[in-house]
């Protein structure tokens, strides 16, 4: 028996190479454990104790990676045998020492594989880890039983609850690997290591038998620090909390009473809605880039890039394209402000050098891409040119003007605006097909959301370049059709809309802010108006003063508190006072005065509003603006609006964006909600149409999220 193909569709291979048996799991893309891979790993390990030609086995992955786990799709679904832990046992259990070659993704699930074999054996471009946390869930076969046996509890407890991957070296070090080998082929380096082993008898070696946890004091304490800084860190998750108590169990019990014990815990996750949340986040950030023109047309060149204005946004987005790797010319209207916008850069990098975190050699390679200038003329050979200047038409127009005169045929010229009408930026140029709106977030190095903005003209190369790009900086990229506000800030003015109105009805700002804090936002609509600067809000309020709906109700409390110059952390106050410059605001009983002279104004009687029942109405107004943009098109699909909101807007991941909250929460209710409130403000609450057929049709927004 030289070659024997175990399951259906070749998920699992294994044959016998003299002495040893090799088993090769191979499940494109990344050799994901489906129950198919799960009874074909079992298949080949009971071939092997069963031949007695085979002294030994080896399992490798095909390909570029070991196993990157679980088969994640599975989850939600009804759990075909054998289970995962049955596969790590029976690895285990093999009479004959069982060896893992580690290349690429060797993560959750497949770790587990690699840790219930006897010996360990990983290439340079090896990730190990055990990243089940970022999913909701946690090590469900034996990763919290057999890691801290043989890693110790805390580097056992770090590597579960920051769900990070390490590099061979940190493996090697950790002990999660026995040795390295150079190169990238597994087959060849696991071959070596078998009969290395075969050559010093060496006999199998099962981790349940590791002394990890010997030191039952250390490990104790790595426990308790684990649990109190979990407490700290983790007050809104499920699984990190159930992950501490599996390794307590797994220092106070029996192994198999211990695996039997992670298991229930292990589907005590499945069963949260954060596991659904969290794995909805994980394939809508990888859909997001599926968009019709990426996949109708090459990117173009993207070898240079040229940037206008180095002020807040200017500045941040030549530190994302010189991190990419990518040289950078910025051109400023003066000498004094070309300079200004040199120093904003530095100033980012000679921040991270006083971290430590960056060299002044580093520092002086980095900036030796970036070129400053006044002279458009500088813009020749760019490949892309973004325009960051002033939030006016005129002025914008006047720069894209400048564009067309001096960029070479093909460059891409792209605009930053928040707000601005992009297609009319593009009928002031020659070449409208090439310009299209690259929408960063502030600080534009860190933000990791790019909204690429796509004009009615565009050409789709010039799309797939802005995607393109994003991948280059690291971004997540969001098409968004043109509208006021795109996807994400048009939904903002929305539900800050609705948190003015409870305010003014009778909630205070701190109470809405505490509503949305316990709800998984790191910061509540004030907080963040404070941070960004509550003049920014203003200016737009007043643009839009001339076309509001006068039927519409509007809140004058921000205006009030603007009018004072109180603009938030940038001049002490704002909706929180800021004593010394702190970060964290305080209450201010003077916006609290401000917000009753306010309702004394309009004859309201404040009342009583829940965290529970602000939630109600914000999420309400989010989800219900969040269908209007999908159904217009301005989002292709609802996981476009969940992806914004979460990279760009500080939502909870664990509820995987408003669509998909909408969702778990069901349609119906929220449609109720919607239909409730309306009864008080029906212009401001009108059901999405939307909203009202997927309700009509039973069906929900994930039925929307298959590619368009
Ligand atoms: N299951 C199913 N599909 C997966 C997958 C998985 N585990 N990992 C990746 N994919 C798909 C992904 O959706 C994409 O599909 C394609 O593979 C390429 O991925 C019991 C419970 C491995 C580092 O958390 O971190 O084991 O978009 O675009 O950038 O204890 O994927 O092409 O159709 O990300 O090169 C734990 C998750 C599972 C690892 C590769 N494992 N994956 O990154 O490519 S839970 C993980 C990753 C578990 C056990 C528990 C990354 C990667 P498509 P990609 P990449
Ligand atoms: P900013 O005022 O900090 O910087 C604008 C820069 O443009 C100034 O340095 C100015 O000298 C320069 N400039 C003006 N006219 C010019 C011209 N003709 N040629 C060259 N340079 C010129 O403004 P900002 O906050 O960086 O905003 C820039 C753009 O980004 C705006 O359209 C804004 O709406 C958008 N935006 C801002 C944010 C934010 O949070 N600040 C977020 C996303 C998008």
């Amino acid at each position: 028996m030289t070659s024997t193909p175990a399951t259906p569709a070749d998920a699992v291979r294994h044959q016998i190479q003299g002495e040893i048996l090799q088993i090769t799991v191979d499940n494109p893309p990344v050799n994901a454990l489906s129950a198919a891979v799960r009874r074909g790993l079992l298949a080949a390990i009971e071939a092997a104790d069963a031949e007695p030609r085979v002294k030994a086995v080896l399992i490798v992955g095909q390909g570029a990676n070991f196993i990157a786990g679980a088969d994640i799709r599975e989850f939600g679904q009804t759990p075909q045998p054998p289970s995962l832990p049955e596969v790590c046992n029976r690895i285990e259990a093999c009479s004959k020492p069982v060896v893992a070659a580690l290349r690429g993704a060797a993560l959750g699930g497949g770790l587990e594989i690699a840790i219930a074999a006897h010996y360990r054996v990983a290439l340079p471009d090896a990730k190990l880890g055990l990243p089940e946390v970022q999913l909701g869930l946690m090590p469900g076969a034996g990763g919290t039983v057999r890691a801290p046996r043989l890693i110790g509890a805390a580097a056992a407890l770090e590597l579960m609850l920051s769900g990070r991957h390490v590099k061979a070296k940190e493996a090697l070090s950790l002990g999660l690997v026995d040795r390295i080998a150079e190169g990238e082929d597994a087959v060849a380096a696991g071959l070596a290591y078998v009969q290395a082993l075969l050559a010093a008898d060496a006999s199998v070696r099962r981790t349940r038998d590791a002394q990890g946890l010997a030191d039952r004091a250390a490990a104790q304490a790595a426990i308790d620090a684990a649990r109190a800084d979990t407490a700290k860190k983790s007050k809104n998750l499920f699984s990190p909390h159930k992950i501490v108590e599996a390794v307590q169990t797994a220092l106070d019990k029996p192994f198999d009473e211990a695996m039997t014990l992670e298991r229930q815990a292990f589907m005590a996750c499945i069963d949260s809605p954060q596991r659904a949340g969290l794995i909805h986040a994980f394939f809508a950030e990888r859909e997001v880039v599926k968009v019709p023109e990426a996949q109708a047309a090459q990117p173009r060149k993207l070898d240079k890039v040229g940037i206008v204005g180095g002020g807040t946004m200017g500045a941040g987005i030549a530190v994302s394209a010189l991190d990419a790797g990518l040289p950078v010319v910025m051109v400023e209207r003066d000498d004094a402000s070309i300079a200004r916008g040199q120093a904003n850069v530095e100033k980012v990098y000679d921040g991270l050098i006083k971290k430590g975190r960056m060299t002044p050699e580093a520092k002086t390679a980095v900036m030796a891409r970036f070129s400053g200038s006044t002279d458009y003329a500088a813009f020749a050979d760019v490949d892309l040119v973004i325009e960051a200047v002033f939030e006016d038409i005129e002025v914008k127009k006047a720069v894209f003007k400048e564009l067309d005169r001096v960029c070479k045929p093909g460059a891409v010229l792209a605009t930053n605006t928040s707000y601005l009408d992009i297609d009319a930026i593009a009928a002031s140029v020659s070449r409208p097909q090439d310009v299209i709106g690259l929408h960063f977030f502030s600080p534009a190095n860190i933000m990791k959301l790019l909204e690429i903005v796509v004009p009615a003209k565009v050409s789709a190369d010039v799309v797939s370049t802005a995607f393109a790009l994003a991948k280059k900086m690291k971004k997540v990229p969001v098409r968004a059709g043109v509208c006021d506000g795109f996807i994400g800030n048009r939904i903002l003015a929305v539900y800050k809309q609705a948190a003015d109105y409870i305010m003014e009805d009778g909630a205070s700002p701190y109470e809405i802010d505490d509503a949305v804090r316990g709800f998984g936002y790191p910061m509540g609509p004030f907080q963040v108006t404070d941070l960004a600067g509550g003049d920014i809000g203003w200016a737009t309020r007043k643009r839009r003063a001339a076309t509001r709906d006068p039927k519409a109700r509007y809140v004058e409390v921000a205006d009030r508190v603007c009018e004072r110059g109180w603009f938030g952390q940038k001049t002490g106050r704002g909706f929180y006072l800021y004593p010394e410059g702190a970060r964290t605001g305080q209450p201010d009983p003077e916006v609290l005065a401000i917000v009753d002279a306010e309702r004394q104004k309009k004859g309201i009687t404040p009342r009583k509003f829940t965290p529970e029942e602000i939630m109600r109405r914000y999420m309400a107004a989010m989800v219900n603006e969040g269908a209007k943009v999908v159904e217009e098109g301005i989002a292709l699909r609802p996981l476009d609006v969940d992806v914004t909101f979460l990279y760009g807007y500080g939502f909870p991941r664990f509820r995987g964006g408003p669509m998909k909250y909408a969702d778990m929460v069901g349609l119906p209710k929220v449609l109720d909600d919607i239909r409730t409130f309306a009864k008080e403000d029906p212009l401001f609450w009108k059901p999405a149409p939307l909203l009202e057929r997927l309700v009509a049709e039973g069906r929900d927004f994930s039925s929307l999220n298959q590619a368009r």
